[in-house]
């Protein structure tokens, strides 16, 4: 993966239009991403258990809003079944392009295919896993059900989407409380609090967060009839929406 320092906050041609991901953004992503979102290389490495469990054989996996493909390939590290197809998704060339080269350089044997697309477009099939790890944030709010009710369509009966996002809180007591602590994590992690404005500002139009309880309810109209969070730091989750309610011993 790209080893580059993320400062593109930091100086005089620091971004000050909206939040795009071209070129620079990929050329620091991970770095960018591990230091700006708590708990997210938890939440990549634990989404391959849940490919591990949740996988049925012959069947497609979908990581959706792929970036450099660190989620895909903590999924074919795990993924038990060597007929499945995973298909990644990202619509900046600049991801998709050192995605497939990221995925070309694992040694890992189960089928990738790396889409430049847009995830609004992309045909959901036969899917046992759909993964949209920090992605659905960034499409328009209106736009969200639909693509969530393509994906319900295209998952097997026993199929499960994982939605990782950024909250939003409706309660102000709670909102403070995470934002607090978010800021102080990216303070921690080396950012100036100039940096942490001009991304913030760079950010608004662009990422649109819900609260759990909108997830809840736009997964349930969307079908899914079993939706359990199962990781959360600050003001970051992780949920899992199973298409129906999963038999397990209780
Ligand atoms: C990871 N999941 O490392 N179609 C396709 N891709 C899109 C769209 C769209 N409509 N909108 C945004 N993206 C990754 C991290 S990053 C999260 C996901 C972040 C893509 C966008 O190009 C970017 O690569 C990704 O979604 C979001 O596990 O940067 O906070």
């Amino acid at each position: 993966m790209s080893q580059g320092k993320d400062s593109l906050f930091a100086g005089e041609a620091s971004m000050i239009v909206d939040f795009a991901f071209d070129e620079r953004v990929a050329a620091v992503f991970p770095d960018m991403i591990r230091r700006s979102v708590p708990g997210y290389s938890e939440i990549v490495t634990l989404t391959g258990l849940l490919g591990r469990r949740y996988t049925a054989p012959g069947s497609n996996i979908y990581d959706l809003g792929c970036s450099l493909g660190a989620t895909t390939l903590a999924l074919r590290r795990q993924i038990p079944h060597a007929d499945c197809r995973i298909i990644s998704v990202d619509n900046a060339e600049a991801m998709a392009g050192q995605c497939r080269a990221h995925v070309e350089a694992d040694p890992g044997t189960i089928p990738v295919e790396v889409r430049c697309a847009d995830i609004r477009e992309v045909a959901i099939d036969n899917a046992s896993l759909v993964v949209l790890n920090f992605t659905l944030q960034f499409l328009p709010p209106e736009e969200r059900l639909p693509l969530l009710e393509r994906i319900h369509a295209g998952l097997r009966d026993d199929g499960v989407l994982v939605l990782s996002e950024k909250l939003d809180f409706a309660n102000d007591l709670s909102q403070a409380f995470h934002t607090d602590l978010h800021l102080d994590f990216k303070r921690a992690n080396g950012y100036s609090d100039l940096e942490i404005s001009r991304k913030r500002s760079a950010l608004e139009q662009v990422l649109v967060p819900d609260t759990l309880e909108q997830h809840r309810e736009r997964l349930s109209w969307a079908g899914f009839e079993w939706v359990e969070p199962w990781f959360q730091c600050f003001n970051f989750v992780s949920l899992v929406a199973f298409r129906q309610r999963p038999d397990l011993p209780v």
